[in-house]
């Protein structure tokens, strides 16, 4: 019997600079997931923190990807989806969602971060993945992204309380999905990653300490292990906590080394840790 779960991923391709499918497929991989990849750009670099990258629109190749599959005996467990390229790719996701009904629907919108939205976003992006977002069964924003998706202003601390983590959760659930989490929040030198869900209508915490320095790709790597391991049927509490460790072990290292941000963590490093944790 065939019990692998089985994810199609919708991620863009970054050459160099670890994010996105570079993180998604290596890390889901070693957590017992089999990754589909269906790439929605090629890029020579992500975006923050590179300038002069290649970037292919891959929208086309997308839907010729669900053509092809719908004519596979093909289940898929999850549909993960991170960075889109266009507004037509957040529809193509959406169609993606009416053909595998059975699929957990898991949305990182990612759209920016500390406050500001990524150079290839623009508006009319944004209100798409709202919609996304709604028709989500787990939804993964960052502070910036739960501000935009939420229509609130980000907060000029650059975090909530856990009290106001918790309004901006429930508001995110009253829009489709039945789990939310909010990545990357802040309290006093403790980060804190926090997560609901409507069914027993808790808030969950996952706390570590907090590392200088915004490393690049960390959202896809924690967005990755939480996604596995709901997938695998754990709790949110054991998923996020799982999730926090990891990407704690690996800012740690980033910064110890003094690595740029702009270059991703070298999880790489710690796979054996990521398995046993
Ligand atoms: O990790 C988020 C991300 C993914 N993919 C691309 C990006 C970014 C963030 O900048 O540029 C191409």
């Amino acid at each position: 019997m065939n019990d692998l779960k089985r994810v199609a991923a919708i991620h863009d391709m970054s050459g160099y600079g670890k994010c996105s499918l570079t993180v998604v497929i290596p890390v889901m991989s070693a957590l017992g997931i089999e990754v589909c990849p269906v790439p929605t750009a090629l890029l020579s670099t992500h975006t923050a923190g590179f300038t002069g990258y290649t970037f292919n629109d891959l929208t086309d190749d997308m839907d010729a990807f669900l053509k092809h599959w719908k004519t596979l005996d093909l289940n898929i467990d999850c549909i993960y989806s991170g960075f889109l390229g266009s507004e037509r790719q957040i529809d193509i996701v959406c169609d993606y969602i009416d053909t595998f009904k059975s699929a957990m629907v898991a949305v990182d919108p990612v759209m920016g971060d500390n406050g500001k939205i990524y150079a290839t976003y623009n508006e009319d992006m944004c209100r798409g993945m709202r919609v996304l977002a709604g028709r989500a069964d787990v939804v993964v924003p960052n502070l910036t992204e739960a501000a935009y998706i939420l229509e609130e202003t980000y907060p000029e601390s650059g975090t909530l309380s856990e009290e106001d983590a918790l309004k901006w959760l429930k508001k995110l659930c009253d829009m489709g999905p039945h789990t939310a989490v909010i990545t990357g929040l802040s309290d006093g030198d403790e980060l804190f990653n926090a997560g609901y869900e409507k069914s027993t209508g808790e808030l969950t915490i996952s706390r570590c300490k907090r590392i200088p320095g915004n490393f690049h790709g960390t959202g896809d790597l924690y967005s990755s292990i939480l996604i596995s391991g709901l997938m695998k049927g754990d709790s949110l509490k054991s998923s996020l906590d799982k999730a926090t460790e990891f990407v704690y072990i690996c800012a740690k290292d980033a910064h110890d080394i003094n690595l740029p941000t702009n270059l991703g963590v070298r999880f790489e490093k710690y796979m054996k840790q990521l398995i046993e944790l």
